[in-house]
Formats: structure tokens, C-alpha cells, sequence
């Protein structure tokens, strides 16, 4: 029980690093897209989601009525159309997340939309507690995980201990046989 214990745990330790490498496409809106219709709630779908730098974030919309502009938290606020960071408007934006431990802000650049709510402010998760242990541990880790081998070494001795139980009756059997040959060399006297 104990190697697989030890087992499950390096596999989940390595599917966690391995997750929490692995870049994600967020669907703004999700099926909904980038919109004004259906009254979607882009805080909340923001908020459902935790953001990594590496990640992607992804508008999809009707290039006729929306584009995408990314703008200051100020101008989010304000929904000041006019001092873009960035402009998008092909309908179908991935726009890469870079920078950890930061908020971007888009809005649509269109007249009224995003005083309607479309608008998304993204918070970056930043990367310390998530990536300091998979990217400063390996090295501590693959210490451990060269530790751990040995682990599995002894646990590779269950079937020693079956082989150990095997000679435990070897020996128990030896035992009875030196008995039995000191009871004879005995009943020689
Ligand atoms: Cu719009």
C-alpha cells in the first residue's frame, strides 16, 4: 500500500505540474460569445475562470456589429472608446494572455455596447504560487523523485517480502531440520 500510495501521489503531483503547464483557450462568453444579446454577465463569466499567462482568451462575434478593444482600467470603467490599446475586429480574436498577476480590460468599441456590459476585465493569476512549484520544485523534486525511487526499490520488495515470507518457511524448515539433526547427534550420545 505504501508504493502505491507514494505512486498515486508523484502521478498526481505530476498531472497537477503538468495541468497547471498546459495553456487554455477561454471562450469569452463561453457559447454565448462576445455580445450584447442575451445579457450576458461578463464579470461573472471572468470571474468563473482563473486566468494564467500563457493562456488565451478568444472573442468571437458578428464582425459587422462588434470588434474588440483592449483598453486602460480607467477607460473600462468610463467605457472610453477612444484611446485603445489594442484594436480587433476580425470576429474571431485570440488575443494571448502575457503577464502574470495582471488585469487586462476589453471592451466593444462600438457606440453604446459597453455601457449594454460588454465589456470583460481579466485578472491574471499570478504565477508565483502556481508555477514556483512545479518550476523551482522540479529541482527540489526530482531530488525527491530520486529519492522516491528507492522507495519504489523497497516497494519493488513486495515481492520480496512475498520471497522473505518464502524464506521465513525456508528457514522455519531449516530450523526444524537442525533441531531434528541436534536431537539425533543428541540421541547418539
Ligand atoms: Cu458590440
Amino acid at each position: 500500500m505504501g508504493f502505491s500510495s507514494k505512486a498515486l501521489v508523484f502521478f498526481l503531483v505530476t498531472m497537477m505540474a503538468a495541468a497547471s503547464s498546459m495553456a487554455a483557450t477561454y471562450d469569452v462568453g463561453d457559447t454565448k460569445g462576445w455580445t450584447i444579446m442575451g445579457d450576458v454577465n461578463y464579470d461573472e463569466w471572468a470571474s468563473s475562470k482563473t486566468f494564467h499567462a500563457g493562456d488565451t482568451l478568444r472573442f468571437v462575434y458578428n464582425r459587422d456589429y462588434h470588434n474588440v478593444l483592449q483598453v486602460t482600467s480607467s477607460d473600462y470603467k468610463s467605457c472610453t472608446t477612444t484611446a485603445p490599446l489594442a484594436t480587433y475586429w476580425t470576429g474571431n480574436d485570440a488575443i494571448p494572455i502575457i503577464g502574470d498577476d495582471d488585469h487586462f480590460y476589453f471592451i466593444c468599441g462600438i457606440p453604446g455596447h459597453c455601457e449594454m456590459g460588454q465589456k470583460v476585465g481579466i485578472q491574471v493569476a499570478a504565477q508565483v504560487p502556481a508555477i514556483s512549484p512545479p518550476s523551482a520544485t522540479p529541482p527540489p523534486h526530482s531530488t525527491p523523485s530520486a529519492t522516491p525511487p528507492p522507495p519504489s526499490t523497497p516497494s519493488a520488495t513486495p515481492p520480496p517480502p512475498s520471497k522473505s515470507s518464502a524464506s521465513y518457511l525456508l528457514s522455519s524448515s531449516l530450523l526444524v531440520g537442525l533441531v531434528g539433526a541436534a536431537t539425533y547427534l543428541i540421541s547418539m550420545y
